[in-house]
């Protein structure tokens, strides 16, 4: 079986149907992944764990998705340093600003790449951590190409009525 390279971590079942739009785009590209549920507040431990394993398993990139106060991604940049990229799930109380502002301001020395709310930035998630991969792996650059040179090709000229 091929090496893992990507670990998607999520603070709870809830945040999957967001953090899939990032496992969709890796399979898309033939990028190896793990989906774990990692939660900063519910398993500490587990949280704790994966950070100090995350160099010795290989990982190379850490999505990490949380929603409300979204501390999954920073504590999981604070334990590796494998690069964290966070995806602020969008939360039905305050729309995912909150999610945002847990994520994105990070203290100087310990950085998370931070997308934007919701399915989208998941999806941005994926596609960030196999440009990275990209770096040293040509055949998954010319899958990343094609895949953005086929979305160039769909987007059509002129609007249509609905
Ligand atoms: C966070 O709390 C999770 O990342 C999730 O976005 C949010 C709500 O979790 P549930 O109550 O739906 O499990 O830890």
């Amino acid at each position: 079986m091929a090496d893992i390279q990507v670990g998607i971590i999520m603070g709870s079942q809830s945040d999957w149907a967001t953090m899939k739009e990032a496992a969709d785009i890796l399979d898309d590209l033939g990028v190896v992944y793990e989906k774990r549920i990692v939660s900063a507040h519910r398993t500490p431990d587990r949280l704790w764990d994966y950070g100090r394993s995350a160099v010795s398993r290989g990982l190379q990139v850490i999505i990490a998705g949380a929603g409300g106060a979204a501390h999954l991604p920073g504590m999981m940049a604070s334990k590796t340093r494998v690069p964290v990229i966070g995806v602020p799930v969008q939360t039905r109380a305050l729309s995912g600003v909150d999610s945002l502002y847990s994520i994105v301001q990070m203290p100087r020395g310990f950085p998370v790449a931070t997308m934007a709310i919701g399915a989208a930035g998941a999806a941005n998630a994926g596609l960030m951590a196999a440009a990275i991969l990209a770096l040293r792996d040509d055949a998954l650059a010319q899958r990343l190409q094609a895949w953005r040179d086929a979305l160039s090709a769909s987007i059509p000229q002129e609007p249509q009525d609905d």
